[in-house]
C-alpha cells in the first residue's frame, strides 16, 4: 500500500511532469502539489520496493529530536546523509586551503580523478569533525536547521521556544487543538542554514484516540529524500502517540515541487517493475516515557524484508 501510492507518483512525474532546472545543476523531471495517504495502522510505510536504511532515517530523527544541527552526532553514528552539506560549508570557508573543489557535487560524478581527490578530502573532513572540538564546532554545525528550529525556535522576543514540548503538552491536555504545529521555516534565518528547511512545517491531529500527522515539503527528491522523509515522519508520529498514550492514525504527506532527478530516472524505472511486499511494524521500548529519551536500541523495526537497495547519486 505504501510502495503503491509512491509507485503511482513515481508514475505520475514520469508521464505528466515537465523539465526544469534545478540548482543544483542536475535537471529535474518535476510536477507542483501531490498528496500522500498512508495509514499506519496497515503497517510502517517504510518502502519495500527499495532497501531504505531505517537505521540512518531513526538516527536522523533522533538528531532532530536532540535538538542537534551538528553532524558529529550523525558521524559517531555512522550516519553520511548530511556529509556533503557540512563538507560544502568547510570548502567554501576562507579557511580551508586544500584543492579547488568548486561544484565537487556534480564534478565527482563526472570527472574520476577529480572524484579520487574528493573523496580524499571528503575523509579528512569527517576525521576532523570527528575529533578536532573546535574544527566541529565551526565546520560540522549546519547552522539553524531542523534541531535548532523544533527544539529552541528563537523568537523576535529574544526568548527561546520548544515546539516539539509544545506539541507534546497540548496533546496531553488539549487534544483537540487546531494549532500542535511545528514549523522550521523562518525568513530571518534562510542565510544561516546549510540548506533551507524541504520539510518546513507539520502539524498533528488527535481524533477517536488516534493520533495522525500531515507533512508540508517545499521541494522534494523523489526517489532519494521522499522514501527517508515518509519513514521519518511516520517514526515521529509513533513516538510522540506512544508519549501520549494514543494510537497511531494517518501520516499525510503534502509536496509543492515534487521532483525526479534527471540521474535517477533508470533507478525509478527499475524500482516500478518490482512487486510491492507486506510492510514491517515498528516496536517501541514501553519502558521509555519521554521521547527525548529514546535512543536507537529502544526503537526495533519488525518483518522488513525488502527488495535490494537501488543507488543513486546525491545532487548538492
Ligand atoms: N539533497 C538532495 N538533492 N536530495 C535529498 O534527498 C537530500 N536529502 C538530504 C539533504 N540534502 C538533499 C537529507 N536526507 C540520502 C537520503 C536522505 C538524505 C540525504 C541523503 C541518501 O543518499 N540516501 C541513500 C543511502 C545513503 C547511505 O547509505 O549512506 C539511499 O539510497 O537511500
Ligand atoms: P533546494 O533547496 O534547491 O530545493 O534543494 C534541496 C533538495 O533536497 C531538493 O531536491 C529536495 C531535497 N530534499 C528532500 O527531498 N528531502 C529532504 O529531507 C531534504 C533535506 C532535502
Amino acid at each position: 500500500q505504501a510502495d503503491k501510492v509512491y509507485l503511482d507518483l513515481c508514475r505520475n512525474i514520469l508521464e505528466h511532469g515537465t523539465k526544469k532546472e534545478d540548482r543544483t545543476g542536475t535537471g529535474t523531471i518535476s510536477i507542483f502539489g501531490y498528496q500522500l495517504r498512508f495509514n499506519l495502522q496497515e503497517g510502517f510505510p517504510l518502502l519495500t520496493t527499495k532497501r531504505v536504511p531505517f537505521r540512518l532515517v531513526a538516527t536522523e530523527l533522533l538528531w532532530f529530536l536532540k535538538g542537534d544541527t551538528n553532524v558529529r552526532y550523525l558521524l559517531e553514528n555512522n550516519n553520511h546523509i548530511w556529509d556533503e552539506w557540512g563538507f560544502q560549508k568547510w570548502v567554501e570557508s576562507e579557511q580551508y586551503d586544500g584543492p579547488d573543489m568548486t561544484n565537487f557535487g556534480l564534478r565527482s560524478q563526472e570527472d574520476e580523478q577529480f572524484n579520487a581527490i574528493y573523496q580524499e578530502q571528503l575523509k579528512m573532513y569527517q576525521e576532523r569533525v570527528l575529533t578536532d572540538d573546535d574544527f566541529a564546532k565551526e565546520f560540522g554545525d549546519l547552522g539553524n536547521v531542523y534541531g535548532k528550529q523544533w527544539r529552541s525556535w528563537e523568537g523576535a522576543d529574544g526568548k527561546v521556544y520548544d515546539q516539539i514540548q509544545y506539541i507534546i503538552n497540548e496533546i496531553k491536555r488539549n487534544p483537540d487543538s487546531r494549532r500542535l504545529l511545528c514549523n522550521a521555516w523562518s525568513a530571518s534565518e534562510l542565510e544561516n542554514q546549510q540548506l533551507p528547511p524541504c520539510h518546513y512545517a507539520f502539524q498533528f491531529y488527535v481524533n477517536e484516540g488516534k493520533l495522525s500527522c500531515m507533512f508540508n515539503m517545499r521541494s522534494n527528491d523523489v526517489f532519494l529524500g521522499l522514501p527517508f522523509n515518509i519513514a521519518s515522519y511516520a517514526l515521529l508520529t509513533h513516538l510522540i502517540a506512544h508519549e501520549c498514550g494514543l494510537e497511531v492514525g494517518e501520516l499525510i504527506y503534502s509536496g509543492a515541487d515534487v521532483h525526479i532527478y534527471s540521474n535517477h530516472v533508470d533507478q525509478i524505472k527499475t524500482q516500478l517493475e518490482r512487486e510491492p511486499r507486506a510492510l514491517p511494524t515498528i516496536e517501541l521500548n514501553r519502558d521509555v516515557e519521554s521521547i527525548f529519551d529514546f535512543e536507537m536500541k529502544d526503537i526495533q523495526l519488525i518483518g522488513y524484508e525488502p527488495h535490494s537497495s537501488i543507488k543513486a547519486p546525491v545532487a548538492v
